[in-house]
């Protein structure tokens, strides 16, 4: 154990960025209003047996009908900054063609709402609604969409860059890639690997051309980035087989994106890896120089660090297909309600490391925090020590890569609100203010009052 003097929260400095973050499909609901399209979510969650409980976002907190509360909850927890999503069948409906002035302007309200209230907006483009005629016509994986994305991007740039300073491409290349694609636990359900790496490439290539062309039409300086989730690969032991596991996890989670954003190249391992399986990354000429577009930061999701072996139960080192063995290896650590270890140290050890290996760009967190079985009181009220305990370790975590030369300039808790939680629904509860599903009352949590008094804190405002 460490022996610290002073908190290290209390070391990050009166220009760190605090906010909380949220996305369109798991909490605005509306989704036939106003001219907007289904989205690949509205379709893959009519799957049978796809989302928990039959669950879907047709009302989720009815966000687009108590946005101005939302922003008053925001607000009055003190926070500077909202990490929004903007939902692309709203705007701009079956994902091609003109703007929807009536989508647009529920965004309109919602930046000029913020503005009002002195909080940022920070608009992630793509969280992962695409329109399902994108999807009709190949989805991710068809080259196109990458272009579709750019124009979309400079639609919602040409009616909100006037207010929006800070922009994000996409959230979690990875899970829309992996998880949609080639795992099949997200919409739109395929489950083909080279489905999954085409889908990458063109999420990075959509990525790159929507970063020129609003880079292009800004009229005053932008901050530009793209949100990727990370984890650490540990092997869980010093064998080759554990740590060619952990390279390889390393590989395909964190390098495959990180690489050509900032290095401009795609990992050799992890394209010999593909290889291997019959898979490769449909690169084009010049498509590397446009994905590897300076950015201004980089948005890090960090949720837990996970440890890998390169052998079975039995010992084994290949599968029966001759496959090397990589298994992702549980410890006797405390777990939220999604199963997932906590794990603060490796939070640091993550954002040391990208500071070491991808110098020169400044990270935000832009997603951090866990469900727990909330249970709340006769007045809804919940006494979340949890997530307190949870929010703590990890911003302690930040601080400290911070100290040891991160260049860490802000922090967003996932999520303002309890909301949709994509394959597991309504059951897992991320906010630090709860959601009564059946009223849609929103009560602020313990964890939320904590958060509100640690950033007055830090900030020297008591
Ligand atoms: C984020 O995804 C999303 O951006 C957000 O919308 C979501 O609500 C939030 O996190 C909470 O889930 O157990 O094998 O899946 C995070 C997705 C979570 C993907 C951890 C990788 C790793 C292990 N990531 N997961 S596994």
């Amino acid at each position: 154990p460490r022996v610290e003097q002073v908190d290290p929260i209390d070391t990050l400095p009166p220009t760190f960025r605090w906010g909380v973050a949220t996305s369109s499909y798991q909490i605005e609901g509306a989704v036939a209003e106003d001219g907007r399209t289904p989205s690949i979510w509205d379709t893959f969650c009519r799957v049978p047996g796809a989302v928990a409980n039959g669950d879907h976002g047709d009302v989720a907190c009815d966000h687009y009908h108590r946005m101005p509360e939302d922003v008053a909850l925001i607000a009055d927890l003190g926070l500077d900054t909202y990490r929004f999503s903007v939902a692309w069948p709203r705007v701009q409906p079956g994902g091609r063609g003109p703007a929807n002035p009536a989508g647009l302007a529920f965004y309109d309200r919602l930046v000029d709402e913020l503005l009002g209230r002195g909080v940022d907006p920070w608009v992630t483009l793509y969280h992962w609604d695409l329109p399902q005629e994108l999807e009709d016509a190949g989805g991710w994986p068809n080259r196109d969409t990458a272009y579709r994305f750019a124009d979309y991007a400079e639609l919602v740039f040409a009616a909100l860059g006037d207010r929006v300073r800070t922009w994000t491409t996409l959230n979690e290349p990875w899970c829309s890639a992996m998880l949609g694609y080639a795992y099949g636990d997200h919409a739109p359900g395929r489950r083909d690997l080279g489905d999954g790496i085409a889908a990458a490439h063109h999420l990075l290539l959509g990525h790159g051309l929507a970063t020129r062309r609003l880079r292009a039409a800004a009229q005053s300086p932008i901050e530009l980035g793209l949100t990727v989730n990370l984890s650490t690969a540990d092997p869980a032991t010093d064998s080759a087989a554990d740590r060619d596991a952990a390279r390889a996890a390393d590989g395909l989670g964190n390098r495959l994106y990180l690489d050509p954003v900032l290095r401009g190249a795609y990992p050799q391992d992890v394209v010999a890896d593909l290889a291997a399986e019959g898979v490769r990354i449909p690169v084009q000429d010049g498509d590397l120089e446009v994905i590897a577009t300076p950015i201004d930061v980089l948005g890090v999701n960090y949720y837990f660090g996970q440890l890998h072996s390169g052998v079975d139960e039995q010992g084994r080192e290949r599968d029966d297909d001759g496959r090397p063995v990589r298994r992702v290896v549980r410890r006797d650590l405390p777990r939220t309600a999604m199963d997932w270890e906590i794990v603060p140290e490796s939070f640091t050890d993550l954002l040391v490391r990208l500071h070491r290996d991808y110098p020169g760009v400044p990270m935000v967190i832009t997603e951090n925090g866990a469900a727990f079985d909330d249970k709340p009181d006769a007045e809804g009220f919940v006494a979340d020590d949890d997530r307190v305990d949870y929010l703590t370790e990890h911003l302690r975590a930040v601080a400290r890569a911070r100290q040891a030369g991160a260049d860490l300039r802000g922090y967003f808790a996932w999520s303002l609100l309890d909301n949709f939680e994509w394959a597991y629904g309504y059951d897992k509860r991320f906010g630090i203010v709860r959601v009564d599903y059946e009223t849609q009352r929103r009560t602020p949590k313990r964890s939320a009052l904590w958060y509100r008094d640690t950033v007055r804190r830090v900030r020297g405002q008591r």
